[in-house]
């Protein structure tokens, strides 16, 4: 099981990214809205209580100021990936430097703005080093994408531009 935790209810359709993905994995996913500044005893309850309750990684997204994967990070020792995301007046670029920034000592591995499929694939690579079934579905799924990118080159080498472009809208 893997926990998905945004700051807000406006997170939502960037987070839903990351529990697509795992679905398409097949690994079991909960999501919970949980603010490290508007409800922290909740955030904090929920990552210390990770662990117990059998969650393998915690992927957490937050916009503005964000501190949720940081906080999330201070309370487990589950591995912590952080989505910084856009949304605010700075476009995201201050939720990046909030998650990427942390102190020595209480690490989150931080996606790129709005990564949140990212988020997801990585949160699978690192089940996927004890896990031989995660392994072979993550290979699967890069596989897949790697055929869809070259069928992509194919159909464009066929058509050229301008039809292309057509049938993709
Ligand atoms: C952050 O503030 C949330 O993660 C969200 O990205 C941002 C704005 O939240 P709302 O005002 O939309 O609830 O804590």
């Amino acid at each position: 099981m893997i926990g998905i935790v945004m700051g807000s209810d406006s997170d939502l359709p960037k987070l839903r990214q990351a529990a697509e993905t795992l679905g398409e994995l097949g690994l079991p996913w909960e999501i919970r809205i949980l603010s490290a500044h508007r409800t922290p005893a909740a955030a904090m309850a929920y990552a210390a209580g990770a662990r117990e309750r059998g969650l393998k990684a915690i992927i957490a997204g937050a916009g503005a100021a964000a501190h949720l994967a940081g906080v999330v990070a201070a309370h487990t020792s589950l591995p912590v990936i952080g989505v910084p995301l856009s949304g605010s007046a700075l476009g995201g670029v201050d939720a990046l430097h909030s998650t990427v920034m942390m102190p020595p000592g209480i690490p989150v591995a931080c996606m790129a703005v709005d990564g949140a499929r990212n988020a997801a694939l990585f949160a699978a690579a690192v089940l996927a080093v004890a896990d031989a079934g995660v392994h072979e579905r993550l290979e699967a799924w890069r596989r897949a994408q790697t055929e869809a990118a070259l069928s992509k080159d194919q159909r464009l080498q066929e058509l050229g531009i301008d039809a292309y472009l057509q049938q993709k809208r």
